[in-house]
């Protein structure tokens, strides 16, 4: 997936309104949009192809899909077919259950980021010994996008050897969680960014400020 300027913006907003000012801001800066459960669950799944239209931008959906393969088809399918060009799935629930997803995004023609381990501290407790069976699933599957956490540089690092130098890793956890920009495009092609961008008086110039920061 191209990225531009390496930022993904987290729009994690909960009115449409909200969402158009921010990707707005951002718009010079920003053109790929991950969308969550935040905006989807408040503004319904079209905010995925409103926000598409409007902006033009590449949407990725962050449903974290973890269930039994054909819940997980069913939950695929209806977010490409709202326009979604990528899903966030959890690998913990096995490779029936993301091969589903696969599937599903090879009939669409979109894509599937395979969830590595999270960048949140609880995330040691339970996911975190089994990242690297995940990331390895990942590879034998034959999966080439990965979300892997900017908060553990060193974790970040050793799933990228798992995955390799030619998977695309995107990575949460940047500013509001800790992480910092530089350090995790050493290891990820693209940083995901959501409040220290559209909780800031002033998006624009912190998209500006955080692209600017990096070395492209
Ligand atoms: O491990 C993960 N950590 C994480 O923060 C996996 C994620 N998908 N996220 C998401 O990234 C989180 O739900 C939010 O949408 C975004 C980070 O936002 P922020 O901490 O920059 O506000």
């Amino acid at each position: 997936m191209e990225v531009k300027n390496r930022i993904i913006l987290a729009l994690d907003v909960k009115t449409m309104e909200r969402a158009f000012e921010v990707a707005d801001a951002v718009s010079d800066y920003i053109n790929t949009i991950k969308v969550g459960y935040p905006l989807a669950l408040a503004e319904g799944l079209e905010s995925i192809s409103m926000i598409k239209e409007e902006f033009s931008s590449k949407i990725i959906a962050d449903f974290k899909v973890a269930d039994i393969p054909e819940t997980n088809r069913k939950i695929a399918d209806l977010t490409f077919e709202a326009g979604a060009d990528a899903i966030i799935v959890h690998g913990f629930v096995g490779a029936d259950s993301v091969t589903a997803c696969m599937e599903s995004a090879d009939e669409h023609d979109k894509e599937v980021f395979l969830l590595t381990e999270m960048s949140h501290p609880g995330a040691s407790a339970f996911l975190q010994p089994a990242a690297e069976h995940i990331a390895e699933m990942g590879v034998e599957l034959g999966i080439k996008n990965y979300v892997a956490p900017a908060t553990k540089i060193n974790r970040l690092e050793t799933i990228r050897n798992i995955v390799g130098k030619n998977a695309f890793i995107i990575s949460p956890g940047v500013g509001a969680q800790g992480g910092e920009t530089s350090s995790t495009l050493d290891f990820a092609d693209a940083a995901i960014v959501g409040r220290s961008i559209y909780l800031s008086h002033d998006p624009k110039n912190t998209a500006k400020g955080i692209v600017d920061g990096i070395k492209l």
